[in-house]
């Protein structure tokens, strides 16, 4: 058998999940059940997209022009940021990011919970191209939960006798109707670093509303966000757990036109508020311990 049958035979469930190719031979799972439709790359243990059954529009976007292809990031969907959060503190030539999103990830399991959601878990394939960029006897694990919300949580684990740091993010696109008339609430207060600002640190007042590139590592919370969309008429609510950074990041027309895989106007119709440990919060994972990073992402109507 080859890999795509072995995967069907030993993971597939009937009538909710099952493996196919995608793209320049990357294998995707396909899931859907009676609450949600999602697509998930193996490469990357990426969550490409998702629907609840109830949304008009998917919550998570993906782009019209995404590549699918082997060691290329997928613009869209939740990229996994590891073991860094942006780019490398000292190597420039590093992938920004890390580079968990572009590697083979590996399926250690699939069920379907008494709830009727389905959970896919997944574990990052080692290598010694990982190695020779982060020397650490560190292993990232995904368990993906698609149901009526959707739920990720990414994992560490720390094999070695001596502590490591990471920095992480579960890099989300959020499908938007128009950044112009959305906001994100919950981050009031909140001190970030603004990285289209300048670099300079400043403190959140008010909601936060889009007229330009947009590109802030809010730090120190833990907090809920809310993505208020009033073209969907629809609300958007990001809970995390083992988490105290909250990226918020548009790259308006002219960035999103040098980057040259977000299509025509894809940009308006997506704003990402990303889950992460970054800058002064990244995470020290004990010799031998573990910690955990998660989300739940829930669509509800604005009445
Ligand atoms: O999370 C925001 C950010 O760090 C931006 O600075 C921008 O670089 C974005 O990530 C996209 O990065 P990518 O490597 O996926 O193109």
């Amino acid at each position: 058998m080859n890999h795509l049958e072995t995967l069907n035979s030993r993971f597939a469930i009937a009538g909710q999940l099952r493996f196919d190719h995608a793209g320049d031979g990357l294998i995707v799972a396909e899931i859907a059940n009676a609450h949600a439709s999602a697509t998930l790359c193996l490469q990357g243990g990426h969550v490409m997209t998702w629907k609840p059954a109830t949304a008009g529009a998917p919550v998570v976007w993906l782009s019209k022009l995404a590549k699918l292809a082997p060691g290329k990031s997928i613009r869209g969907g939740a990229p996994v940021c590891w073991p860094w959060f942006g780019a490398h503190a000292t190597e420039a030539g590093f992938p920004g990011h890390g580079p968990a999103r572009t590697v083979p990830w590996e399926v250690t399991g699939t069920r379907t919970l008494n709830d009727g959601s389905t959970e896919i878990a997944l574990a990052m394939v080692d290598s010694d191209a990982i190695r020779a960029m982060w020397p650490h006897p560190g292993r990232a694990e995904l368990l993906v939960n698609v149901g009526q919300t959707l739920k990720i949580a990414l994992t560490t684990r720390n094999l070695g006798d001596s502590d490591f740091v990471i920095g992480e993010a579960l890099h989300t696109y959020f499908q938007i109707g128009d950044i112009a008339g959305t906001r994100v609430l919950g981050l009031e207060g909140c001190a970030y670093l603004d990285k289209a600002g300048g670099n300079v640190r400043q403190r959140q007042e008010g909601a936060i509303a889009f007229g330009g590139e947009t590109d802030r590592v809010y730090v120190d919370t833990e907090a809920e966000c809310v993505i208020e969309d009033a073209r969907l008429k629809r609300r958007i609510r990001i809970a995390k757990s083992g988490s105290r950074s909250t990226v918020v990041w548009t790259p308006w027309a002219e960035k999103a036109d040098k980057m040259g895989d977000f299509g025509s106007g894809g940009w308006r119709e997506m704003v990402c508020v990303e889950s992460a440990n970054a800058l002064e919060n990244c995470v020290t994972v004990k010799a031998g311990g573990s910690h955990t990073m998660a989300v739940e992402y829930r669509v509800e109507a604005m009445m």
